[in-house]
């Protein structure tokens, strides 16, 4: 147990400390029915050295403009997992809190807190988002031990751009506005300089969809796989 203990502590020190410091927060592991199983810490869930990456409940904001544009981010150098890769508005868990283990509000609340932490957003209400299905996903990434299990929470938000952002620059690099096209033009020139369940988003039907502005409001909770 020492031995696994100081091997875990090598495996971090190469990393930003601000950011290894958050490898202890406290994810929801969940069954792919979204029924809570209990805490594991973030470095756990994300940690392809264990046996399997271990399903945990996370979101994605994707935020429209007025104008309707994606706000997307490039994520920090600094991030453990993913860096320097670009994807939707913010992405990141509620924890095994029990505010933020409260089902859609819960996760809504965890999108406000970290909308202000990474992009500096601020006066977000839960009710202006729309929560548009939970999505189960894996991936892994290329020359680092660590990945991603998730069920997703997809939240969408409207009227919320660059204007308002001011960024954290351990977790976010650079911000940008696109539209659909822009994006899909983009993909298609750079596939590798974005993040994996942004690509599994954007293969999607509802993807398009949330780009309609007289998107349907209503909430969709269902679960779905992408792959
Ligand atoms: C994790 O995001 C969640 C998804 C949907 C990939 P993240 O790695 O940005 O989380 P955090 O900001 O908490 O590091
Ligand atoms: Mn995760």
């Amino acid at each position: 147990q020492l031995l696994a203990a100081r091997q875990q502590r090598v495996e971090l020190a190469q990393y930003d400390s601000q950011q290894v410091e958050y490898m202890q927060e406290a994810c929801i592991s969940v069954d792919e029915s979204d029924r809570i199983i209990g805490a594991i810490s973030k470095r756990d869930a994300h940690s392809t050295s264990q046996q399997r990456l271990i399903l945990h409940r996370a979101f994605s904001v994707f935020s429209f403009t007025t104008d309707n544009k994606l706000l997307m981010q490039k994520r920090s150098a600094e991030k453990i997992t993913f860096p320097n890769l670009w994807t939707n508005t913010c992405c990141s868990h509620p924890l095994h809190t029990h505010e933020e283990m409260n089902g859609v509000p819960g996760a809504k609340r965890a999108a406000i807190r970290k909308l202000e932490h990474e992009l500096g957003i601020t006066g977000v209400t839960s009710s202006q988002f729309q929560m548009s299905g939970r999505y189960i996903y894996q991936a892994e990434m290329t020359g680092a031990p660590w990945g991603e299990h998730e069920l997703d929470y997809a939240l969408i938000l409207r009227g919320v751009g660059a204007e308002q952002c001011e960024i954290n620059e351990n977790e976010v690099a650079e911000i940008r506005e696109v539209d659909l096209e822009e994006l899909r033009s983009w993909m298609s020139r750079e596939p590798h300089a974005f993040t994996p369940w942004l690509k599994l988003f954007s293969k999607t039907e509802t993807f398009e969809k949330w780009w309609a502005k007289n998107a349907s409001v209503e909430e969709d909770t269902n679960i779905y796989k992408l792959h």
